[in-house]
């Protein structure tokens, strides 16, 4: 019988979860906004080769809070190569849950992973990695209502 029978309505956290990141937001490619409608705060990329040794590229969920606001948002994070767009270094970058009318380079984000969504994958279309994405955040939303992962929002380290 797998550990996961045996719990019954909650889930266990285990390495490498949780896993908390920083750093600087700093400026993608834009596509995240302009293509897509979903934009994404990059985190720096020295933060983004050194999780290559923690998790594999793939999209994950957490939580997140850009240090200007004391908000703490639910989030997705693509973190690869995005084969759609190929591109030559792997990217952490993290889409907070909400519509912010405005671009926050330069601010820090604190970021905290809880868990893995799927695998990074190419498209046939930018509709269907939208449609995905779009999937991807209600999985998100929902993965964080359970208490486990639902009591990392008040998490010291999103603190001020
Ligand atoms: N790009 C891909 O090429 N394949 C993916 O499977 C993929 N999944 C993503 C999932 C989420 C939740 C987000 C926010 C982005 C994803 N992207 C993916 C990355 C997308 O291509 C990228 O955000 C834009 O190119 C902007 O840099
Ligand atoms: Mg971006």
């Amino acid at each position: 019988m797998t550990k996961r029978q045996l719990i019954v309505g909650s889930e266990t956290i285990e390495a490498p979860y949780p896993l908390y990141l920083k750093g600087e937001i700093t400026r993608g490619f834009g596509r995240g906004s302009r293509e897509l409608g979903v934009p994404t705060a990059n985190l720096p990329q020295d933060v983004a080769d050194s999780v290559a040794s923690v998790i594999d590229t793939g999209v994950y969920y957490g939580w997140a809070r850009a240090c200007h606001t004391d908000t703490v948002y639910p989030m997705v994070m693509s973190y690869g190569w995005n084969p759609y767009y190929k591109n030559e270094k792997r990217s952490a970058e993290v889409h907070l849950i909400n519509k912010f009318p405005e671009d926050f380079y330069g601010e820090e984000l604190r970021v905290i992973v809880l868990g893995y969504i799927r695998p990074e994958l190419n498209y046939s279309s930018l509709d269907a990695l939208i449609k995905d994405i779009m999937f991807d955040i209600e999985v998100s939303k929902h993965s964080l209502e359970r208490e486990n992962y639902l009591k990392y929002s008040k998490d010291d380290f999103l603190k001020n």
